[in-house]
C-alpha cells in the first residue's frame, strides 16, 4: 500500500493508514468494540443477516474490511439505519487511530458509542453493565520512577471529560430494558494506560508503587465505578473534534464546512470484579454480549445525528 501525505497518510484510493477505511465504507453512526469476535457477534443483529451465521465469521452479505494493523470494520443497517461496527483492539493509541481516521472519511455529524469490557472497583458485579457519564485518564508518571529524586506522585489523574448526556441517558434506558435495571450502573469511568500498573494490579517483577491506587482514584472521583483502557480518549477526542468544528475560520471549517463533528458515549460489561477478585465466565459473556448488543444498537439509532440527517444517513450504506 503506497501512501501520500506524511501528515495524514492515505493511499491513492483515500484509505487511511491504519483503520484502512475510505469514504463511503463507514456509516455516520458507529459502534466501537475492542474484540473482533464481539464485532462479529454484534453484526448478527444487523438487517438481513442469517442468525445461523457461524461464530467468528463476518456475515457474507455485509461490507467488511480487516486492516493490516488489526482493525475490523463491518458496515450494514440496523432497522434500516446505516451503522458500522469497528473493532479496534486495545488501548488509548488504538482509540486515537479509530476516532481520527474514521472522522477523516465521513461527512457530516457522527455518533460513536463504545461497547467494551472493564474491571469494577465498585459494587458492580461481573456481567453487569456500566454507563459512564464521564471518564478520566490514569497515566503512569514515568518521571516518578527516574533516578533523580522527587517527581510528584506515581500516577497522574486527569480531569474528567463528559460523554454526550443524551447518549448516556438513552444507553441507560436501553441497557436497563435489555438486562434489567438492577444490572445497569451510572457513574464515572477511569481509563488507564496499562492493564497492569495503572489499574492497580500487583506485579512483583516491576516497581509500580500502586498499592494505594484505588483509594486515590476514589478520592479523585468518588463515583468511579470502572477501569478500562479506551473510553477517556473517545470522550476527549469527540469534544476536541467538536471544538475544532466550532472554531470560526479554522482550517477545519475551511476543509470540512460544518461537520458538527462527534457525539460520543460508552458502556462496558464488567468482566473483572477487582474487590472480590471474581472473573466473568465464558457462559456469562455469551449471555450478556448479545443483550448489550441490542441495547447499544437501539441507542445508536434513537439519538438524532443532528444536521442534515437524511443526507448523511445514506452514507456508508
Ligand atoms: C483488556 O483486557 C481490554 O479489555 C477492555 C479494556 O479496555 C482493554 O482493551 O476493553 P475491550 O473488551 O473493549 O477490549
Amino acid at each position: 500500500m503506497s501512501m501520500t501525505n506524511a501528515n495524514f497518510p492515505m493511499d491513492a484510493e483515500g484509505r487511511t493508514y491504519h483503520v484502512g477505511v475510505k469514504r463511503g465504507e463507514l456509516a455516520n453512526r458507529v459502534i466501537t468494540v475492542g474484540d473482533p469476535v464481539r464485532a462479529m457477534i454484534l453484526a448478527r443483529s444487523l438487517d438481513g443477516v442469517d442468525p445461523a451465521t457461524p461464530a467468528k465469521s463476518v456475515p457474507s452479505n455485509l461490507f467488511s474490511l480487516a486492516s493490516h494493523r488489526g482493525f475490523l470494520t463491518i458496515t450494514g443497517r440496523y432497522k434500516n439505519v446505516p451503522v458500522s461496527i469497528v473493532a479496534i483492539g486495545m488501548g488509548i493509541s488504538m482509540m486515537d487511530f479509530f476516532v481520527r481516521e474514521c472522522r477523516a472519511v465521513v461527512d457530516g455529524p457522527m455518533l460513536m458509542i463504545r461497547l467494551g469490557s472493564c474491571g469494577s472497583l465498585s459494587d458492580c458485579k461481573v456481567g453487569d453493565i456500566c454507563v459512564p457519564s464521564s471518564s478520566f485518564l490514569v497515566q503512569r508518571n514515568v518521571d516518578y520512577f527516574s533516578e533523580d529524586g522527587d517527581n510528584g506522585s506515581p500516577y497522574h489523574l486527569s480531569k474528567s471529560v463528559a460523554a454526550d448526556p443524551e447518549i448516556t441517558q438513552v444507553l441507560v434506558k436501553n441497557m436497563s430494558a435489555a438486562l434489567g435495571e438492577d444490572h445497569v450502573w451510572s457513574g464515572i469511568n477511569a481509563t488507564a494506560d496499562s492493564f497492569y500498573s495503572s489499574q492497580g494490579r500487583q506485579d512483583e517483577n516491576f516497581l509500580d508503587e500502586n498499592q494505594e491506587l484505588f483509594t486515590q482514584l476514589l478520592a479523585h472521583e468518588p463515583k468511579t465505578l470502572t477501569l478500562e483502557m479506551e473510553t477517556f480518549v473517545l470522550y476527549h477526542l469527540a469534544r476536541s473534534s467538536t471544538q475544532a468544528s466550532l472554531k470560526k475560520d479554522s482550517a477545519y471549517q475551511k476543509t470540512n464546512g460544518s461537520k458538527n463533528s462527534i457525539r460520543a458515549g460508552a458502556c462496558m460489561m464488567v468482566f473483572a470484579q477487582r474487590k472480590t477478585n471474581d472473573f466473568i465466565t465464558k457462559d456469562d459473556v455469551a449471555r450478556v454480549e448479545p443483550l448489550a448488543g441490542k441495547g447499544i444498537f437501539e441507542s445508536l439509532i434513537q439519538v438524532s445525528l443532528g444536521g442534515n440527517e437524511e443526507l448523511h444517513s445514506e452514507e456508508g450504506s
